[in-house]
This record gives C-alpha cells, sequence and structure tokens, in this order.
C-alpha cells in the first residue's frame, strides 16, 4: 500500500503545538515545521530533485535542517546526511559513490529555505522504497550507504513510541546529532510522531541541559552525554524533577555510570542497542528491571539470536554473533550486492557484528564486536581507514590503530606505528598526515615500537595491544 513517511512519521498534529523549542527562546510550531518543509519541498521540485534522487546533506544541525530532511521525506527524496565532522576530500569520495541529485551545504540550504513556494504534496511511495541512506562501514572498513526503507522507519518509530510511552505532553531534550540514525529518527521520530515538543540543542552543553531537565520529561543520549552530565554539580533529583525517562545507546554505557547516575537522580537509564543497518533492535524494559551492562530485550517486532561460529544457535549465557530479523532491517548497501549478501546469513537473518549472549529471559548482555571497530563518543572509526594513511607515510613501516579505553569517549583512538628502517617518527607528524580525516578518527596518541605483537599466523594481535596500552 502507497504511503508517504512525512505522512506516517508526522501525524496530524494541533497547528499551534510547539514543536522546536530552540537554543535562542525561539520557537517553531508544528505548523511552522510543517509550512518550512513544504517549502524546502518546493524548493527541491524546483531544483529538479525527484523521488527516489539521492540528497547530500552537510549543514549544522539547525530548525531548517530538520525542515529539510522533513522535505526530503514529503518528495520521497532520499536524503544522505553527513557528519559534519567530514573533511572536503571525504565528503568528495561520498558524492562520488552516491552520485546524488544535489549536494546542501549551509549556503544551499539558506537559498532553498528562501525559497517561498511551498508544495504542500505528499508523494506516495512503496513501504519498501528507499527513504534515507546513512553511510556506514557496517562490519568491515569500507564506507557503504546503507538504504532504509520507509518502512524501516516507520516501524521502528511505532515499536519506540510504545515501548518507551511517549506521548504528546512529552518534552524531550535533543542534543544527538542529527546525522546519524540516534539523532535524525530514534529521537526526532519519537517526538514529531506523537506531537510533542523537542528543546533542539544545536550542541551538548552540559548546564544547558541541566537546566532544561527541571521543564522536559526525556533525554537521550550516548554514554558520554552521561559522562559529562555526572560530573555537572547541579545534576540531582530535584533537577531532574519532571524526568520521566532516561535511554542510553550507540556505545555501551558503563554499568558504573548507569549506577551513579540511578544515585544521583532516582532513575535508571534505559539502555537500548541498534545499529544504522536495523535501527533499534532491543531495549530495556520500562516497566521492570533496567540491568546495568545490558541492552534488554528485543522489541516487540525483532527476532534476536546468538550463533556459534558454523551457524548453530548458543545455549543461554554462552556468547556468540548476535543476528536479527524485523521491520527495522535495511534494504542493503548502495551498490554493493556483495557486501550486501555477507551481511546475512543463508538463511536471511543479518549478521550485526556485535558479540554478545542471552540469558534464560531472552535478555541481551553485549560483550564486545566481532571486527576491532573503534566507537569513540558514539562515532564509529574504522581501524583500517587510519591504518591506510599511516601506512603510506614514507617514515612508517607500519601501524596497528586500535581504540583504548577512555573514561569521557569510551575509547580513544590510538595508532601505534613501527618506523621504517633509519628513520624517526614523529608524533604531530603522524597526526597531521590525518588532516584529509574527521578530527574525530585522528589518533589522540602515538606510540612507536620495534615491531607489532603477531600471532602464529602473522596476524597483528590488536587484543593484546589494547591491552599493553590501556
Ligand atoms: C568530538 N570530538 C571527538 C568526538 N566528538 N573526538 C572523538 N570522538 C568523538 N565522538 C572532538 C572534536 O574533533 C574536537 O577535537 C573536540 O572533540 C571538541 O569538539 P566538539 O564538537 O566540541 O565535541 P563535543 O561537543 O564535546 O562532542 C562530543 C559528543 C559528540 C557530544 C559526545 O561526539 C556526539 O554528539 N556524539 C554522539 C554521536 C552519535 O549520535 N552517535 C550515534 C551513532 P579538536 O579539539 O581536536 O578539534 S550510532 C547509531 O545511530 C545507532 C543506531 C545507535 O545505536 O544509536
Ligand atoms: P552504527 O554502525 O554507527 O549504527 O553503530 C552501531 C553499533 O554501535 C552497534 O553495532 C554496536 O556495536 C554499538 N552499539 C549501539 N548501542 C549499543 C549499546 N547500548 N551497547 C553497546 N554497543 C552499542
Amino acid at each position: 500500500m502507497p504511503v508517504n513517511a512525512y505522512d506516517a512519521l508526522v501525524p496530524e498534529t494541533p497547528a499551534g503545538r510547539p514543536c522546536l523549542l530552540l537554543d535562542g527562546g525561539d520557537v517553531w510550531s508544528y505548523a511552522d515545521l510543517d509550512d518550512r518543509s513544504a517549502a524546502l519541498a518546493g524548493a527541491l521540485h524546483r531544483r529538479g530533485v525527484v523521488a527516489g534522487d539521492r540528497v547530500v546533506v552537510q549543514v549544522p544541525k539547525s530548525a531548517d535542517a530538520a525542515a529539510l530532511y522533513l522535505a526530503c521525506l514529503r518528495r520521497g527524496v532520499v536524503p544522505i546526511p553527513l557528519n559534519t565532522a567530514y573533511t572536503p576530500v571525504e565528503v568528495a569520495g561520498f558524492v562520488d559513490d552516491a552520485r546524488p541529485a544535489l549536494v546542501v551545504d549551509q549556503p544551499l540550504l539558506d537559498e532553498l529555505a528562501a525559497d517561498d513556494e511551498p508544495l504542500a504534496e505528499l508523494v506516495p511511495r512503496a513501504g519498501t522504497d528507499p527513504a534515507a541512506m546513512l553511510y556506514t562501514s557496517g562490519t568491515t572498513g569500507r564506507s557503504k550507504g546503507a538504504l532504509l526503507s520507509v518502512r524501516n522507519l516507520v516501524s521502528n518509530a511505532r515499536a519506540l513510541i510504545d515501548a518507551w510511552r511517549f506521548e504528546p505532553g512529552d518534552v524531550l531534550v535533543h542534543v544527538l546529532p542529527t546525522f546519524h540514525v540516534h539523532g535524525l529518527f530514534v529521537a526526532l521520530h519519537c517526538a514529531l510522531g506523537v506531537g510533542a515538543a523537542v528543546r533542539f540543542h544545536t550542541r551538548f552543553d552540559p548546564d544547558a541541559v541541566v537546566a532544561d531537565l527541571g521543564r522536559s520529561t526525556v533525554l537521550m543520549g550516548v554514554p558520554t552525554h552521561y559522562h559529562r552530565l555526572l560530573a555537572h554539580p547541579g545534576l540531582d533529583a530535584a533537577a531532574c524533577a519532571g524526568m520521566r525517562l532516561f535511554t542510553s545507546g550507540s556505545a555501551p554505557l558503563p554499568a558504573a555510570e548507569h549506577e551513579a547516575f540511578a544515585e544521583r537522580t532516582g532513575h535508571r537509564i534505559v539502555e537500548r542497542y541498534g545499529m544504522t543497518e536495523t535501527m533499534i533492535l532491543t531495549s530495556n524494559p520500562y516497566d521492570g528491571d533496567r540491568v546495568a551492562g545490558t541492552v534488554g530485550f528485543p522489541l516487540p517486532s525483532v527476532e534476536l539470536r546468538v550463533v556459534d561460529d558454523e551457524g548453530g544457535r548458543c545455549a543461554p549465557g554462552t556468547a556468540g554473533g548476535v543476528e536479527v530479523r524485523g521491520p527495522g532491517v535495511f534494504l542493503g548497501y548502495w551498490e554493493r550486492p556483495e557486501a550486501t549478501a555477507a551481511a546475512f546469513a543463508p538463511d536471511g537473518w543479518f549478521r550485526t557484528g556485535d558479540v554478545g549472549h542471552v540469558d534464560g529471559q531472552g535478555r541481551l548482555t553485549l560483550a564486545g564486536r566481532a571486527s576491532d571497530l573503534i566507537i569513540a563518543g558514539g562515532y564509529n572509526v574504522y581501524p583500517k581507514e587510519v591504518e591506510l594513511v599511516l601506512d603510506a607515510l614514507p617514515e612508517v613501516a607500519e601501524s596497528a590503530v586500535v581504540g583504548v579505553p577512555d573514561a569521557d569517549l569510551g575509547e580513544v583512538v590510538v595508532a601505534v606505528v613501527v618506523p621504517a628502517p633509519g628513520a624517526t617518527v614523529e608524533a604531530d607528524a603522524v597526526v597531521a598526515a590525518c588532516g584529509d580525516l574527521a578530527r574525530f578518527k585522528r589518533p589522540r596518541r602515538v606510540v612507536v615500537v620495534d615491531e607489532l605483537p603477531r600471532n602464529a599466523m602473522g596476524k597483528v594481535q590488536k587484543a593484546a595491544l589494547r591491552a599493553a596500552l590501556g
């Protein structure tokens, strides 16, 4: 049955109801957001962008940026939001790969938003049509466009609104970037889907967030946010008086921080687990025990299994690869049939690349990842991408990039480098050589060694490096 994602995700809401409460004090009502997204829909149309076209968007978080996302949904256009930290070289790579009809930066967004011929029509799409494309490296190193369908977005929004009891009276503190599933879909869809208000912070400022908690009901964050809030002297039960829900995800929330937060505020954070390719998969319960260090139960429509290396099911308590099925699982990687095929088991289950175990009740605990992906502050860094840059330096014989535990960011990027014969490696030069990579990917520390630890097969032992550096 034809459906329009905007129509399905942002149901009719009393026009004057506040929607986006902005940093500077401005308020956009639901009618304002509807009008601006219709204006941007008109602007896209007049630039010849049609349903199914891809549009790359790299703009700072703003109300206009949110309206542009919704404008794309209205037109059936596939937005490709990019991290604002990506360098021009990285962006050029994505544009090359995606062949978008339009690349929107801030000047172009300003121009589009000034266009004043709204187009209110909502273009019908099939549930299986792509609604958005997000670059992610999945379980391997190379960035791929994950195609998420209209059904992926809509079904996950409904599941989360239900699981987390969203209602029109909610006020969501939105501190996440709007170029990832977490901030763009999970947070926005839950709030807009019920006509709730969104305190739209353009950056994460602990002072501003603590000040908002007294007049809000929900906060969604990554563990780094909670770590920084715990360092704020103003965080206590009184500051959270109106709050009903805190959620965490994108990276593991240390159990000690979950407990510390409960002690300080009286709130147990609901930790949940998801992935770009699958949307949100599991959540600790709204009612019932929220167990620190676990990511809870599969959402009602999600099937989850833990398998060993041969694909056999693991018994409860035994760790293995986490595989899933359900309406949130993506369509596949843009123009990468082999990578798409490799991401699924022969019987169609999606291989998350995460390692974990379930208990007798079906509650999932993650134990790590099968790959050596680094997650720093909720941003993914693929060691290979950084190693390729370092290995190209004349003074470097070889390198290994690992994630080393860090209280604030969870992990930080550390480069271990073996100098070429007779050469000297300067840490600053190594970091400077990464200038075409986004800053969050650049090594925070460079360690020079004579040789890398290897196993009998000659493979670099990253676990040994992490243990030695942690
Ligand atoms: C900023 N910097 C970082 C990171 N963020 N370095 C490493 N890792 C990071 N994540 C660096 C900047 O390059 C800069 O370095 C310095 O920190 C300060 O920059 P600033 O922008 O002020 O940073 P911040 O505001 O303190 O940012 C920290 C942050 C941010 C708020 C935690 O990283 C963030 O918003 N993370 C959330 C990511 C997220 O939403 N992930 C969801 C994806 P220099 O000083 O050298 O210039 S996962 C997902 O969507 C799935 C579905 C899921 O499960 O949710
Ligand atoms: P991304 O590919 O950016 O969507 O990141 C998804 C990955 O983040 C997952 O495959 C997990 O490894 C990790 N992740 C998300 N939520 C959690 C969580 N609550 N605990 C541990 N890891 C998580």
